[in-house]
């Protein structure tokens, strides 16, 4: 299990080991308590089991309070870690996330810019049938994107997540983020990279979504603020030049001839 990268990803990798150390714990005691017993009391030792004890109203008591104490202990963390990643206030960018079969559209709210990232071409031409490629060439296989997803660091971003065809899921591992994405629904999820940690951030769809489930990978680079600031400005400038080079086009394009006959 990653530590991540992100405010979210260090409190789960928290739980996880606190849950993981109390395990081992009880794990100590039993199988301590268990291995004594079979060397000190065995029958060759001359122990003699006592078959007339059959209740013991005080040992009950305390088996059944020590993990009920013990469950309590583990589960009022979790529920306060659960709030605290669930709090989605205050996010300072928007991204709308829509799976589909098979790829991923990434939308900054509040801004024109728009994307659609699927898996990276080198990829693509290898998985193919017979394709020739060997995988073992391609850095990466299977885990690289066209168009990732461009977030900043020190940044609460809150992603909105659904879907156009069937359930997908949203998942990056490095982030502790795993959000379904529900046609219909729109679920919420929301961190924060933290500020010293910028790089690229790779997952996957992780919920099985049909025949290329496993290939719709997602790709997310953490930058710097002002790198992203920089970034969305300039998709921004594209994404306003491609519009007007569509306009154009419609307005030049001859009109296409009636089929006669
Ligand atoms: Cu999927």
């Amino acid at each position: 299990m990653p530590r991540g990268v992100t405010n979210v990803s260090r409190q789960i990798y928290g739980l996880h080991m606190m849950g993981f150390w109390v395990c081992v714990g009880i794990a100590a005691v039993v199988f301590g308590v268990m291995t004594w017993s079979l060397i000190f009391h065995r029958r060759s030792r001359g122990a003699v089991a006592d078959v007339t004890m059959v209740h013991n109203t005080k040992v009950e008591i305390i088996w059944t309070a020590i993990p009920v104490i013990i469950l309590v202990g583990m589960a009022l963390p979790a529920a306060r870690i659960l709030v605290r990643i669930n709090n989605n206030a205050h996010a300072q960018l928007n991204i709308r996330i829509t799976g589909f079969q098979w790829g991923w559209q990434y939308q900054y709210v509040g801004t024109p810019v728009s994307f659609i990232s699927k898996l990276g071409y080198r990829s693509d031409r290898a998985r193919q049938l017979d394709s020739g490629i060997n995988p073992d060439t391609v850095p990466d296989y299977l885990l690289t994107v066209d168009h990732p997803l461009v977030v900043p660091t020190g940044t609460k971003i809150r992603l909105l997540v659904t879907s156009v065809d069937v359930i997908h899921s949203w998942w990056v591992p490095d982030f502790g983020v795993k959000k379904d994405a529900i046609p219909g629904f729109i679920n919420e999820v929301s961190f924060t990279v933290d500020p010293n940690k910028p790089g690229t951030y790779r997952g996957q769809c992780t919920e099985l979504c049909g025949r290329d489930h496993a290939y719709m990978p997602v790709v997310v680079r953490a930058v710097s603020p002002a790198q992203f600031a920089a970034w969305l400005k300039q998709e921004e400038a594209q994404q306003k030049q491609g519009v007007n080079l569509s306009a154009q086009q419609a307005s030049t394009q001859a009109p296409v001839a009636e089929p006669t006959g």
